[in-house]
């Protein structure tokens, strides 16, 4: 059967939990759209979360990749269009990383767009009944980095495995404990993900 990585992260910052990953261990192991879902969770670490996600492809070897980010305070399911070559944080990643404008591959193309059928996935989410929207920006903090990281080891090797990030709002428990922040319900959350799986295709 085909495998379908899904990523998600740890909790960070003032997020004391992360809505990704518990969607994430709610779709592991389970079939969407054809897909075997492989899940994993990633360290909010500059130093570590590309590395990390790179030996889980290298494992797994998956027909498609998605990652999951929470961008607390968005309203929508945003799948994230480009990616770019640019780390830069005056907040602190969970190891108190705070990079201050680099390139995250020196020799790296300034961005890449992701290799997922973005404008189909917010089609698709919104005919389920979700707000969703394409976002042009994944920002320059941890999630935009696994992104860049993911499409550039794609590309350097040649490979067309469809991969790229949608960005979610909280969930309601988040939201309740943040205090101020849009909230989803984490099963209409995971509907509209599973929703966004149904139209990456395979041959
Ligand atoms: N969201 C952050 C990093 C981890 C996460 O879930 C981001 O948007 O960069």
């Amino acid at each position: 059967m085909k495998k379908l990585l899904l990523t998600g992260f740890e909790p960070f910052l003032h997020y004391p939990i992360n809505p990704t990953q518990q969607i994430v261990e709610e779709l592991k192991g389970s079939e969407v759209n054809g897909y075997r879902i492989e899940g994993e969770i990633l360290p909010v670490d500059f130093n570590r979360s590309g590395k990390e996600i790179k030996k889980h492809i290298d494992r797994v070897r998956p027909d498609a990749v998605i990652s999951l980010g929470l961008a607390g305070g968005r309203d929508k399911v945003t799948p994230e269009r480009v990616a770019v070559n640019w780390n830069e944080s005056s907040e602190k990643d969970n190891e108190g990383n705070t990079p201050d404008g680099e390139k995250i591959y020196s020799q790296g193309p300034d961005g890449i767009f992701s290799t997922l059928p973005v404008k189909e996935m917010v089609q698709v989410i919104k005919k389920n009944g979700f707000p969703s929207e394409i976002s042009n920006t994944a920002g320059t903090y941890l999630c935009n980095h696994v992104m860049y990281q993911v499409l550039y080891y794609f590309r350097q090797q040649n490979r067309s495995t469809p991969s790229g990030f949608i960005h979610i709002p909280a969930s309601h428990e988040l939201a309740v404990r943040h205090g101020n922040l849009p909230s989803w319900s984490l099963e209409d959350l995971a509907a509209a993900v599973k929703a966004a799986i149904e139209v990456v295709t395979y041959d």
